[in-house]
């Protein structure tokens, strides 16, 4: 898939590109049914919620212990992408799903942006990676949809960043109330709703968040993180799981290679 130039244009302007329903019916089956072995994994990549140990908050890692994941992240339509959004070859720096379960199991995200611990956490030298957010399941109003300021990116990274003090299990430098409030006047809010198969190309500097997952319905979505090769990380602290050392150019498969694998 190549991006058009009012797309790139878009991008710069916005931060991210929305693409509902990329991924077909089987693909998304593919990946729903892969989430039950993913979910009960008891390694340290599933990180629980703090407030209901019993539910995940986050997997990382699952491109590289489920085949369906990998294919995934190496399918044309979000490699061509990424690399020509990145204007460079890309590896995965990191992969995680957020499972956010129904029924207030999956918690709320303060605002933040990703780059804050990739930065800080993982040596990761300049903010040009890309977090790719793939829909497991359909993204509604009602079941904790991801928010995102859109072109909030333009501000840069913010100094105002803070190290998340409930974060356990994975780092979160969220922003300062007042400069969130800047930015939601100036940009607004949006909430990215579609169907389950459905894509996001977000800057790693935009701002996002969500709300508790109050709704019955399960709101999964995997999040690739596609960054430059030039832009590697220097940092080793981190475990393999989030923060990838193998730096080497990601290869395409087929653009069917997640539906024939299945
Ligand atoms: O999926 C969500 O609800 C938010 C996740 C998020 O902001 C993140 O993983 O950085």
């Amino acid at each position: 898939m190549q991006l058009t130039r009012s797309q790139l244009e878009e991008f710069n302007r916005r931060g991210y590109l929305f693409f509902p329903g990329l991924l077909d019916g089987r693909e998304v089956n593919a990946l729903q049914q892969e989430m039950p072995e993913i979910l009960s994994r008891p390694g340290p990549e599933v990180v629980p919620e703090k407030d209901n140990p019993q539910a995940a908050r986050l997997v990382f890692g699952a491109h590289l212990y489920s085949e369906p994941f990998r294919r995934l992240s190496l399918l044309p339509r979000l490699l061509g992408p990424a690399r020509q959004l990145l204007k460079e070859e890309v590896y995965l720096h990191q992969s995680r799903i957020n499972p956010k379960p129904g029924m207030a199991g999956g918690a709320s995200w303060d605002w933040h942006q990703d780059y804050g611990a990739w930065h800080v956490v993982d040596g990761m030298p300049e903010p040009r990676c890309l977090m790719v957010a793939v829909f497991i399941d359909d993204c509604t109003p009602v079941n904790s949809p991801l928010l995102v300021v859109p072109g909030s990116h333009r501000d840069g990274f913010l100094d105002s960043i803070q190290l998340h003090r409930d974060a356990k299990g994975y780092s979160l430098y969220h922003i300062d109330e007042a400069t969130f409030r800047r930015l939601a006047e100036e940009n607004g809010i949006e909430a990215l709703i579609g169907p389950a198969g459905s894509v996001c190309f977000c800057h790693s500097i935009v701002v996002h968040g969500s709300a508790n997952n109050v709704s019955p319905w399960r709101r999964a979505i995997m999040y690739l993180i596609y960054n430059a090769v030039s832009n590697a990380c220097t940092g080793t602290d981190r475990p393999w799981f989030q923060n990838q050392r193998d730096f080497t150019p990601l290869r395409p498969i087929e653009d069917d290679g997640l539906r024939r694998g299945c």
